[in-house]
């Protein structure tokens, strides 16, 4: 089962922001960022006043990064070292301290947003965090890069290695937009205003003027009421073609009639292509009763730690539902070489319908004494980056959505499939069902050990496979039918405590 993040609730089309960007000179040769507000004056709509009414606000805030990018990377050399975030503005790089960072989600309370009445009173102060890379990004002008070099989003797996935020040269990104919190709305009036500050000591680390610290709005507040049954609007003629599934997004038939199998390469894989499966320690652990058994569930990420993307394509046997697998490793957008590596095979359950890579994984439980006492088998996946765990790596992809290489699991009518692992990013699955989980139903109370290997069978041509294990200690104790699970830290890492606090649900 797969972990799936929510989406960005609001995405705006890059091009509907009618910015007049006006680049000052003055500052172009060092490059600096500022914030800025597209709508200084803004309307704040409160529906259906009362107690179930809901507000329609969005501050509208950026940060734009003019004259040279601006970026935050943040890494932890090992899993005992906290982490290290150095800010770079105008070229200049500066160390932002730990103590300001909400771990690997961003910069905690980076802006304080003060609402006023009219008259000047404060109605009330709140904090916000912010995760540099998860507003819509925008290009400035038609000379900014067409597209952004960073992902979208912070890292939340708990075993993160590095991860790379900013904004483009050239560009802006969202820092505020729908979802803050609004005060009491009896308390505002018809004209608030509110002030959005970034924190002082963030500021100076940015470089950015004291004058441009605050951002002053000021709001119309307007109240007004709903229809009770909004009709449901009559599909418009002629506008079916642009719902979801749209023909014209399907490619044309002929471009899906059947590939030639590809052709083997008779040399050894370039060494400067190759993917490097890495597992990281499990984590997410919990325990739950099912039927008559106990399961333990955990979270396991494989990464890929080299230096050429994972490539796996399925070529289909005839009407088997089976595909010939091939690796195949690329040299930036170049092919450079093609292994056969195994199969894929289709998984009809409900929540899968898709090709899977076979060995990828195995996932087992060894006991105290050094025995094996379960395993879950092969793991098969349908590879893809879900996790940004090292983007800091020399060859990482920092936004595999970028480039053309892109996963396509495909489906029962499908010939041929491509999943894909970028460098730098990892794949979590979750293990929380019967079929999946450990069974731990006899096993006694005590000390174990789960481990993941990658690449199990070494089909796969990887940097090395010295790295391809990872151990958690698991204590397993409780009574049949309410058996319960911990585990100890991973150096300064309660990965436990940020997976669940971070309330990513499976
Ligand atoms: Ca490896
Ligand atoms: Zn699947």
């Amino acid at each position: 089962m797969r972990r799936v993040r929510t989406a960005l609730p609001v995405a705006l089309a890059a091009g509907a922001l009618a910015l007049a960007p006006g680049l000052p000179s003055a500052t172009a040769a060092t490059g600096s960022v500022r914030l800025f507000s597209p709508q200084p004056e803004l309307t704040m709509t409160i529906h259906n006043p009362g107690p179930d009414q809901w507000v329609d606000f969005n501050p509208s805030i950026y940060l734009k990064a003019v004259g040279a990018r601006f970026e935050i990377d943040v890494r932890r050399t090992s899993f005992s070292d906290p982490l290290h975030a150095v800010a770079t503005v105008g070229g200049t790089p500066r160390t932002i301290p730990e103590s300001m960072l909400d771990g690997w989600q961003g910069i905690q309370h980076a802006f304080v947003l003060t609402w006023r009445k009219a008259g000047g009173g404060r109605i009330s102060q709140t904090k916000v965090d912010w995760c540099p890379n998860e507003g819509q990004a925008s290009p400035l002008s038609p000379s900014a890069a067409s597209r952004t070099v960073f992902a979208w989003g912070c890292g939340f797996n708990p075993f993160t290695r590095s991860q790379r935020w900013g904004v483009d040269s050239g560009w802006a990104r969202q820092v505020l937009s729908y979802g803050i919190e609004t005060p009491d709305t009896s308390k505002l009036g018809n004209h608030p205003t509110l002030d959005v500050a970034m924190r002082k000591d963030l500021a100076t680390i940015l470089r950015i003027p004291a004058s441009d610290q605050v951002l002053h709005l000021k709001i119309t507040v307007e109240r007004v009421t709903d229809p009770v049954d909004p009709p449901t609007p009559e599909p418009t003629p002629g506008t079916a073609a642009h719902s979801a599934g749209s023909p014209d997004t399907i490619a044309p038939a002929s471009s899906e009639s059947r590939r030639a199998v590809p052709r083997v390469s008779t040399t050894a894989p370039p060494a400067d292509a190759l993917p490097d499966l890495i597992p990281l320690p499990s984590f997410g652990m919990s325990t739950h009763h099912e039927d008559t058994g106990d399961y333990l569930d955990f979270a396991a990420t494989v990464y890929n730690g080299g230096k050429g993307p994972l490539v796996a394509e399925g070529y289909r046997r005839g009407s088997e539902p089976v595909m010939d697998a091939y690796q195949r490793f690329y040299r930036g957008s170049t092919l450079v070489g093609t292994e056969k590596v195994g199969t894929m095979e289709y998984d009809s359950r409900p929540s899968h319908q898709h090709w899977h890579f076979e060995d990828f994984a195995t996932y087992d439980l060894w006991n105290a004494k050094g025995y094996r006492v379960r395993t879950s088998g092969k793991e098969a996946f349908c590879l893809a980056p879900t996790d940004a765990i090292d983007l800091l790596l020399p060859h990482a992809a920092v936004n595999p959505g970028n480039g053309d290489l892109a996963t396509a699991c495909g489906d029962l009518s499908s010939i041929w499939v491509r999943e894909v692992l970028a460098a730098g990013w990892g794949d979590t699955y979750t293990q929380e069902r019967a079929g999946q989980s450990m069974d731990i139903t006899t096993l006694p109370n005590g000390t174990y050990y789960l481990r993941i290997t990658a690449n199990p069978a070494g089909r796969l041509h990887e940097v090395s496979t010295s790295n391809n294990i990872s151990v958690r200690k698991v204590l397993i104790s409780g009574k049949a039918g309410a058996r319960t699970v911990s585990v100890p830290p991973v150096g300064v890492i309660d990965s436990e405590k940020i997976y669940f606090d971070q309330g990513e649900a499976p």
